[in-house]
């Protein structure tokens, strides 16, 4: 099996060579160690895809989750990939990649990425009861207007694209893949918050309920696990909107992220 040389039939200078070659060998890869070192520990941490349409709150909760808060003025939608990385404790960290909500050519490459290349560990679909942002089209001005109805109808088309995207990873791999269907904005609805969440659950009859069960179907029960789970991403401090009921709501989804990936 050893393909290394037997060491009498090198003659003494030839193994001296050999001995500077795997010098230089090592002394290039220390230069590049850091860098590799880095790429070690990312790897270390659950990767999770965070999905959903456009607007409907995929970065601040990612910022949120991350214990990073989000930047004022920035922009609703995003054409790239997102990159956040959650640290906690004995390296139980995550690493989020948030997928752009609007259907470019970015958002297909990006879900090839985190569904196909380089499947991720669970996937966070973020959906919002139809209180999506409207993204303005670029140069207009004034807010964009879409009914609720459009929006709850784009979540759900939304919704049927990603889930596939889930099913086919899921039936390719050996280990099973969670998902965690993110009901937020619950700010905005906050005495339904218990009706919205059924309206998105498996087994509920909902159109959203039937493309949950659907993929479950498709998946294999065994192969994906589906929670569901109020949120609301609002700032850490009550002057950005924040409560002790949606710190405690983002506290229980990253205690849940922590279970599901056997950090606990
Ligand atoms: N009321 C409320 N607004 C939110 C919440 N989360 C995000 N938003 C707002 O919704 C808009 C879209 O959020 P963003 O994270 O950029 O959405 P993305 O396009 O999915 O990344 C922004 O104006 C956010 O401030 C929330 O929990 N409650
Ligand atoms: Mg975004």
């Amino acid at each position: 099996m050893s393909r290394a040389v037997p060491r009498t039939l090198l003659p003494s200078r030839g193994r001296a060579a050999l001995g500077a070659t795997v010098a230089g060998g090592v002394l290039s890869g220390l230069a590049s160690a850091p860098e590799r070192v880095h790429r070690l520990f990312r790897r270390r941490f659950p990767t999770v895809a965070v999905t959903g349409m456009t607007g409907v709150g995929k970065t601040q909760l990612a910022d949120r989750l991350a214990g990073r808060s989000t930047g004022d003025g920035v922009a609703v939608g995003s054409a790239v990939m997102e990159r956040r990385t959650r640290h906690s404790a004995r390296l139980h960290g995550f690493r989020f990649l948030v997928v752009p909500g609007d259907n470019a050519a970015t958002r297909l490459g990006a879900l090839d990425e985190v569904f196909h290349d380089e499947p991720v560990d669970g996937v966070i679909h973020v959906v919002a009861n139809g209180y999506a942002t409207p993204r303005r089209t670029a140069g207009t001005t004034g807010t964009a207007t879409a009914t609720r109805e459009e929006q709850l109808a784009a979540e759900l088309e939304d919704w049927a694209i990603t889930s596939h995207r889930i099913a086919s990873m899921a039936v390719r791999r050996d280990k099973p893949v969670w998902l965690v269907i993110a009901v937020t904005k619950t700010d905005l609805y906050a005495d339904e918050v218990d009706d919205v969440v059924h309206y998105y659950s498996p087994g509920s009859g909902t159109p959203f309920g039937d493309k949950v069960d659907e993929l479950r179907a498709l998946a294999g029960g065994a192969k994906l696990s589906v929670d569901v789970l109020p949120v609301c991403s609002l700032g850490e401090d009550r002057k950005s909107g924040g409560s002790a009921r949606a710190d405690e709501m983002i506290d229980a989804l990253a205690v849940r992220l922590a279970q599901l990936s056997g950090h606990v």
